[in-house]
């Protein structure tokens, strides 16, 4: 079933080059990612939206992505689990509601959008397809670009364990590595492609391992580990800037909840295993970090989730006051107008 992970003490602060206020403002993100998701899981099992796909468990990764990423240059293609990622790249809260309540001011699709397909053209943004692991070629293509156009820019891209066994995967890292393109390949791998275990999706013992066949480096990271991931990430943006090519990271995480609202894990998925995955959620740990690192009281993060939970709430009620699309635009940007 899903490898096991050893966990080691989060790696300290100073190690990473952050200071306390990345440090906190990643936590934040943490926070409100969790918050955001958990009210958009309850919209769709209250009938309010009709459906929903959840981070929780993958946070850490994501976020350390986010802050190892240039924000005036990098790129981001990601997938349908990255609200953490996204919310720490300047996504907003209102916007993800706006979208997820299918809205006609919503940013991504104005309302004709499957929730999770999110994109910023102000913050290098790419929206995902719905067929998984295209975002990997798209983000070939960007990084080729960017070094044909001869800048510094560099692209990341996610996707989970079970993408990696699609065609597209192979194609995207082996024309990232022939070209030596500046992109960095993450793969949250919660060991579940819905309900098939990792052990039925490949043969080889690590996704790691798969870089070989590509001539770039694979490195595991504990993904659960924000500071870990961070360094690890960063490494790899900085050699893709550097024009040493791509990086596959694994970044092995847990998924605390079913795939989507629309499926139901306990036809498939042993108790001792997802218990395991909740001993390993991302949240409690990293907090429990920045506690013995005296950087965040009780009180602090009594205020910190008192604010997030006002933001969730502000951004559900403006989403629920806002319009749907009007029926006679059922067609605007679906196909080119004359
Ligand atoms: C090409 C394609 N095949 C199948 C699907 C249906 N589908 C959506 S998510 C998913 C599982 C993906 O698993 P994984 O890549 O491990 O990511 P996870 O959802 O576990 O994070 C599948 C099969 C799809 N969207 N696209």
């Amino acid at each position: 079933m899903a490898d096991t992970v050893q966990t080691r003490p989060l790696a300290a602060p100073t190690e990473v080059g952050l200071g306390r206020e990345e440090l906190l403002g990643m936590y934040r993100t943490m926070l409100l990612a969790r918050a955001l998701g958990q009210r958009m899981w309850l919209l769709a099992r209250t009938g309010k939206t009709h459906f929903a796909v959840s981070g929780d468990g993958h946070e850490a990764v994501q976020v350390a992505a986010a802050q190892a990423l240039d924000r005036t240059q990098d790129w981001c293609i990601p997938f349908y689990r990255d609200l953490a990622m996204m919310l720490h790249l300047g996504i907003t809260a209102r916007d993800v509601m706006l979208d997820d309540m299918a809205r006609a001011e919503a940013p991504f699709g104005r309302g004709r959008q499957l929730p999770a397909h999110w994109s910023a053209r102000r913050l290098r943004i790419v929206s995902g397809s719905s067929p998984v692991t295209t975002q990997l070629l798209h983000a070939a293509g960007v990084a080729l670009a960017s070094k044909l156009r001869g800048e510094t820019a560099v692209t990341l891209t996610t996707c989970g364990d079970g993408a990696t066994s699609e065609g597209d995967f192979h194609e995207a890292l082996n024309f990232a590595s022939v070209h030596r393109l500046p992109v960095v390949f993450v793969v949250e791998n919660n060991g579940w492609a819905i309900s098939v275990p990792r052990h039925k999706q490949m043969a080889v013992a690590s996704i790691a391992e798969r870089a070989a066949g590509y001539a770039m480096p694979g490195v595991t990271v504990d993904g659960t580990d924000l500071l870990e991931s961070y360094k690890v990430i960063k490494e790899a943006v900085d050699r893709a800037r550097a024009g040493e090519g791509p990086t596959l990271i694994d970044a092995q995480v847990v998924r605390l909840v079913p795939h989507s609202t629309n499926d139901d894990e306990r036809r498939y998925r042993p108790a001792e295993e997802l218990a395991d995955a909740k001993a390993r959620d991302p949240l409690p740990r990293y907090r429990a970090h920045l506690v013995a690192q005296r950087l965040l009281t009780e009180a602090d993060d009594t205020e910190l989730k008192q604010e997030v939970a006002q933001v969730v709430d502000d951004a559900t009620d403006f989403a629920e006051r806002s319009s749907y699309p009007d029926p006679s635009e059922i067609a605007t940007h679906l196909y080119a107008g004359r």
